[in-house]
């Protein structure tokens, strides 16, 4: 029996995942805990992956629909995906079987806002939840659920579901205890929603644990199994050249007075890239630094070691396995300075607004305009999924993309006429960068925009081309505000998909 179940009505329940995989039905919604791969249940998904696909060898149909906090792993996107029965997804992916069942048209997946999903949840917008499955680092003696390495929708789906399933994770640290701050009122529905008091990015507003009702925990699993910790590539020089522009910019921005020394809260993406902006900002001149962000990985634990990051808030970790084993020893010491929320409060738009949120993230492609397609590849096949990036794009400070200016060995030009699908629009983005340089689009109209993202962003080799479709755009446009040839706007992609290049 596990040390971590501290009531006795649990200690009762707990079952083996094979056992617990056997009370769901055909066609249930499911709502499971992870975020980054990080506090996602192990055991349950493998084993409804084999539910599922025992039903399949017998004739019969067997789907869920798959509700998570953000990207799992494999053990749940991918077992499930590979079944053939995930029928619906929601709302961020990244698991390479989860992509292969959206582009092949088995699993249909709707890429909604990260802070928008649990009120759409509460809101009933999409339909009943069946099931909760949840990871706990443990459960206190008045059942009340300990969160584990990630909070995401796990306080929406505990409260949202007909039935619960825990799973509790010895892997996961004890200290983690403290770390999360659980903000219930943000549940409510008009009228009844209020302000959210959280004024500065570590303040914390709300309960250590989450309650559930327990007449609804149909069994609880007890595991010991480490989260999805990818490694990080080490830093090439694009991804360094890519930092060192934003940092650039930051430096400007304080000596124009625009910004305080101390910067603002920080938000920084997923992956490599974001993870070379954090490590440029270890050396770098700034100090008393902030974050208000989604993730937390490995070069923010570098920056709170360091005492240049005072505090960092966030719903989740996404660490490398070497940082997820610092974070799992010295737990109690990080708690201090690391807050960890459901995402409905760390992605809100109207705390991001206020605070004055510095947003950085990926992206795939931008256009001469500055739009930006974070998740399609060629106008039809899904990548990840938007995240929390539109979260911060449209409320940020300032709100910048990163790429390198190529993909796929220079085949790719990131830059494009149009892009093939728009997630943040030139609306909402202020900043481009590449590792040829910077392109600050504030104050400035499309036809300027065009201007300065092909002079300082565009791949060398595609820049020629660039300026040629600007002139001839001017030709056939039928504005000159926007001007576009939408005969062949799309044109590099189409020749891409053609020829294997966007080179002509
Ligand atoms: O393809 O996987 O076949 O090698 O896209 O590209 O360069 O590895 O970049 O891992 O930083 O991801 C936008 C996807 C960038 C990510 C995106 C191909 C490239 C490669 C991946 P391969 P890289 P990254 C916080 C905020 C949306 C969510 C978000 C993302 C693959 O940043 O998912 O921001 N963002 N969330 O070859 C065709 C192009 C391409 C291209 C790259 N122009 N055309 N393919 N690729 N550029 C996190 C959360 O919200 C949880």
């Amino acid at each position: 029996m596990s040390g971590r179940i501290h009531s006795e009505l649990f200690k009762s329940k707990v079952m083996s995942a094979q056992d617990a995989a056997a009370l769901v039905q055909n066609g249930w919604n499911i709502g499971f805990s992870g975020f980054t791969g990080a506090g996602y249940p192990k055991e349950f998904p493998v084993a409804l992956a084999d539910v599922i696909n025992a039903a399949h060898d017998r004739g019969e149909e067997f789907k869920v629909g798959v509700w998570t906090g953000a990207s799992t792993a494999p053990e749940l996107d991918g077992a499930l995906a590979r079944t053939g029965g995930v029928s619906y997804r929601a709302p961020y992916q990244s698991d390479p079987d989860m992509r292969k069942a959206i582009n092949t048209g088995v699993t249909y997946y709707q890429d909604i806002h990260l802070s928008h999903m649990a009120p759409q949840v509460f809101q009933g917008f999409l339909g009943p939840l069946d099931l909760a499955v949840v990871e706990a680092s443990g459960i206190d003696a008045d059942g009340n659920i300990i969160p584990s390495s990630s909070v995401g929708m796990n306080r929406t789906y505990l409260e949202y579901a007909k039935h619960i399933i825990i799973e509790v994770n010895e892997w996961q640290s004890e200290d983690l205890f403290g770390m999360h701050d659980i903000y219930y009122p943000i549940g409510a529905l008009p009228p009844r929603r209020a302000p959210i008091p959280l004024i500065n990015p570590g303040d914390r507003i709300g309960d250590q644990v989450m309650r559930i009702k327990s007449e609804k925990v149909i069994g609880v699993i007890v595991t010991d199994d480490p989260d999805r910790n990818s490694p990080f590539k080490p830093l090439d020089d694009d991804s360094r050249a890519i930092a060192n522009n934003l940092l650039d910019f930051l430096s400007n921005e304080v000596k124009q007075g625009r910004l305080p020394k101390n910067l603002l809260p920080l938000q920084s993406g997923v992956g490599n890239i974001a993870n070379a902006v954090l490590a440029g900002l270890l050396d770098g001149p700034f100090e008393r630094l902030t974050s208000y962000t989604e993730v937390i990985q490995d070069g923010m634990v570098d920056l709170l070691d360091s005492g240049k990051l005072t505090v960092a808030s966030a719903t989740a970790f996404s660490l490398s396995p070497e940082a997820a084993h610092r974070m799992n020893e010295n737990a109690a010491k990080y708690r201090e300075k690391i807050v960890l929320r459901p995402q409905d409060v760390s992605n809100h738009p109207e705390v991001i607004r206020r605070l004055g949120v510095i947003a950085c993230n990926g992206m795939i492609e931008a256009d001469i305009y500055g739009n930006v397609n974070s998740t399609h590849v060629m106008g039809s096949r899904m990548q990840n999924g938007i995240g929390g990036s539109g979260d911060f794009t449209r409320n940020g400070w300032i709100s910048s993309f990163v790429t390198p200016s190529t993909a796929k060995g220079g085949a790719i030009s990131c830059i494009v006429p149009m892009v093939n699908h728009v997630d943040h629009t030139e609306h909402d983005v202020q900043v481009i960068i590449t590792e040829q340089g910077l392109a600050d689009l504030r104050g400035l109209a499309p036809r300027q925009r065009a201007q300065v993202i092909i002079e300082n962003c565009a791949h060398p080799d595609y820049k020629e081309p660039l300026r040629e479709y600007v002139k001839f755009a001017a030709t056939k446009a039928n504005g000159q505000h926007t001007p576009h040839d939408l005969a062949t706007a799309l044109g590099w992609h189409v020749r891409f998909l053609e020829t294997g290049t966007m080179q002509a």
